[in-house]
């Protein structure tokens, strides 16, 4: 059936989605010569547990929300690709647990990945939109972009910052989900930043809360809070099966739909809080 209850479906992401990184030992890693540059463990072993998270989204419908302060009273808050905090604390807040990044934000010029301080804070986590249900071999030599290039140059400026690369397994185990709880046929794109750091959170956080992934009141088209950009197809999706990942994250609400509309906030569970 399509129509699963609230916690059927976390029951479902809980027990067949995997937050997996990609370890040194895994193929084709373990045989080359910079695999030693990977984190040994996989980052649910090495983060957390933290009892309540924040997931950022970078929307327009952050502007003027003066959310901040909010935002870093969590344990744990992530936040995607380059979206800053630097002349936006009042909305989003000053503090990165994690970030997590496209492998376009690592390999195109104009995100200036490896100079940037952008990226200095906190944990980064990097995926890349590989094939559907393709191996690491597979993968490997089929990136979307030249992240593992970038990756090496990165950790060698920067060795001492943690640096994941999720195991691509996880966006197609969220893609099937979404997928099995909905009716037409989506495209088979992977899920955007968005509902992946969501999932990835759940499993190390409690709780989760969520902004403006489901828009508030100040839904807009403007894209992202921090620059000058409109296209509804932001909010909306294109690439991404966007309002999919939204349509599920809003059966999984646990949180009243009044914060929906006010602060664009919804309430997770994290995997280990509840039994299936
Ligand atoms: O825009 P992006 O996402 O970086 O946003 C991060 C996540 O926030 C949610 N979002 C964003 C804007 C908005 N108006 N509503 C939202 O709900 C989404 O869940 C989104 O995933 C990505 O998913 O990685 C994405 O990255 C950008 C872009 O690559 C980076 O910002 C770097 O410039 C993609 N844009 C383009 O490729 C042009 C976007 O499609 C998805």
């Amino acid at each position: 059936s399509t129509k699963r209850s609230g916690p059927e479906l976390l029951c479902e992401l809980k027990s067949k989605v995997e937050v997996a990184t990609v370890t040194p030992d895994l193929r084709p890693f373990s045989g080359l010569p910079w695999a030693s540059l990977l984190p040994p463990q996989p980052l649910t072993s090495d983060l957390g547990p933290f009892k309540s998270c924040a997931v950022v989204s970078s929307a327009g419908s952050l502007k003027h929300s003066g959310l901040g302060k909010e935002i870093d009273s969590h344990d744990a808050v992530l936040r995607f690709n380059s979206a800053p905090t630097v002349g936006y604390e009042k909305d989003v807040g000053t503090k990165t647990t994690v970030r997590l990044i496209n492998s376009q934000v690592m390999a195109s010029d104009d995100h200036r990945f490896l100079s940037s301080s952008l990226y200095s804070a906190g944990i980064l986590v990097a995926w890349d939109p590989a094939p559907y249900s393709a191996d690491l071999g597979e993968w490997y030599n089929r990136t979307d972009y030249p992240i593992f290039q970038q990756y090496q140059k990165y950790r060698r400026l920067h060795p001492q910052q943690p640096f994941y690369i999720l195991h691509p397994r996880v966006e197609w185990q969220l893609w099937d989900r979404i997928q099995a709880n909905m009716a037409e046929a989506i495209q088979r794109n992977p899920p955007s930043s968005g509902l992946l750091g969501t999932v990835l959170m759940m499993s190390l956080c409690e709780v989760v809360h969520v902004y403006e992934f489901l828009p508030s009141r100040r839904k807009t088209e403007l894209c992202h809070y921090y620059q000058r950009f409109y296209d509804a197809a932001c909010t909306l999706g294109a690439y991404h099966p966007l309002l999919y990942e939204k349509n599920l994250v809003k059966r999984m609400n646990r949180g009243p739909d009044r914060d929906i509309f006010t602060h664009g906030r919804v309430t997770l569970p994290g995997f280990n809080s509840f039994n299936c």
